[in-house]
């Protein structure tokens, strides 16, 4: 049997290309300096994109693409994907949710513990010699007995809650409707009225036009000078430029973000702040977990072509 030909938008970790090589001709468009001659010289034959969470699939691709038939996201979320036009074109479309969960909640809670007890200013101090020479580290902030916020209580913003309320914290949390599921946590209706309520707010929605700009101007600067604002989610879901205006004027105390408008490539406006932990789009970044998504990128793409039913559709 042939086989399908499958157009490659980003790159994976040799385990995953060693597998795809096995079943497909991977055509890797992200190595090509001329995407438009590339793509002219392989579009007939494309049956498949494997692509990323971020990188998605844009509508003049995928009309490219006469014979497309699936496009494979490695990440959960599918924002970046034209799904209308995967839709028009009578294209499948599939992720990896799930298996990536409890990273992304442990990486936003990580970075919650670390900004607020100052883990990267203390490191800092203890190799540049101010711990000998200038005493004792700054005091920090404590988060046990706060409250927090969840905006989103999805699959990630359930385990972000579930290891905010092992902490001791209050859990407080905004979704489209109060959840059977959340027990004793306190809903709250509005997002600018959740991040009044509490000291520290977590993004955990999905992107996509629906939440784009959901946490603008009022819900930043409800969330104040003493509060802190954690991005494991998409970029779009925040204002940034409001952002940046509010952390450089210090209407908001300080900012964790895994996520950035136009990444890799961050504001430069971030870089000179001190009230900002910077991480380069990583919360799923574990080898398990990667491990995990790269099969179910293959998976998805094989079952396919077996004619099977796809293990996580999400069109
Ligand atoms: C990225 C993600 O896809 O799952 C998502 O939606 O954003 C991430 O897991 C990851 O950077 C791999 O591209």
């Amino acid at each position: 049997m042939e086989k399908p030909h499958i157009l490659q938008i980003g790159p994976y970790p040799d385990w995953d290309m060693e597998r795809l090589e096995e079943r497909f001709v991977m055509h890797r468009y992200f190595e090509a300096d001329d995407k438009a001659s590339f793509l002219s010289g392989c579009a007939e034959q494309i049956r498949g994109i494997a692509t990323r969470g971020e990188l998605g699939a844009d509508k003049a691709l995928i009309e490219a693409l006469p014979n497309l038939e699936i496009i494979s996201v490695y990440g959960v979320g599918y924002d970046a994907v034209d799904l209308k036009a995967a839709e028009a074109a009578g294209v499948r479309v599939t992720n990896t949710p799930d298996v990536l969960t409890k990273d992304v909640a442990d990486l936003g809670v990580a970075m919650m513990l670390a900004a607020s007890r100052g883990l990267v200013g203390a490191e800092d101090w203890v190799r540049s010699g101010n711990w000998k020479n200038k005493g004792l580290f700054p005091l920090k902030t404590r988060v046990f007995g706060k409250k927090v916020g969840i905006l989103g209580l999805g699959r990630i913003g359930y385990e972000v809650a579930r290891r905010c309320a092992a902490f001791d914290m209050d859990i407080h949390y905004n979704d489209l409707e109060p959840r059977d599921f959340a027990g004793d946590w306190h809903f709250v209706a509005d997002p600018a009225a959740l991040a009044k309520e509490v000291d520290f707010l977590f993004v955990t929605l999905t992107g996509g036009p629906a939440t784009k700009g959901i946490v603008g101007r009022d819900v930043i600067e409800a969330l104040g000078p003493d509060g802190m604002l954690i991005n494991i989610s998409r970029a779009s879901n925040i204002d940034e430029a409001a952002l940046l205006d509010a952390l450089e004027s210090k209407a908001l105390g300080f900012a964790c973000l895994d996520v950035f408008d136009g990444e890799p490539n961050v504001d430069e406006r971030f870089l000179a702040l001190d009230n900002v932990l910077l991480q380069p789009h990583h919360a799923s970044g574990t080898i398990e977990t990667r491990k995990a998504m790269g099969k179910l990128v293959y998976d998805n793409l094989a079952a396919q072509f077996d004619r099977k039913p796809l293990p996580t559709p999400v069109l």
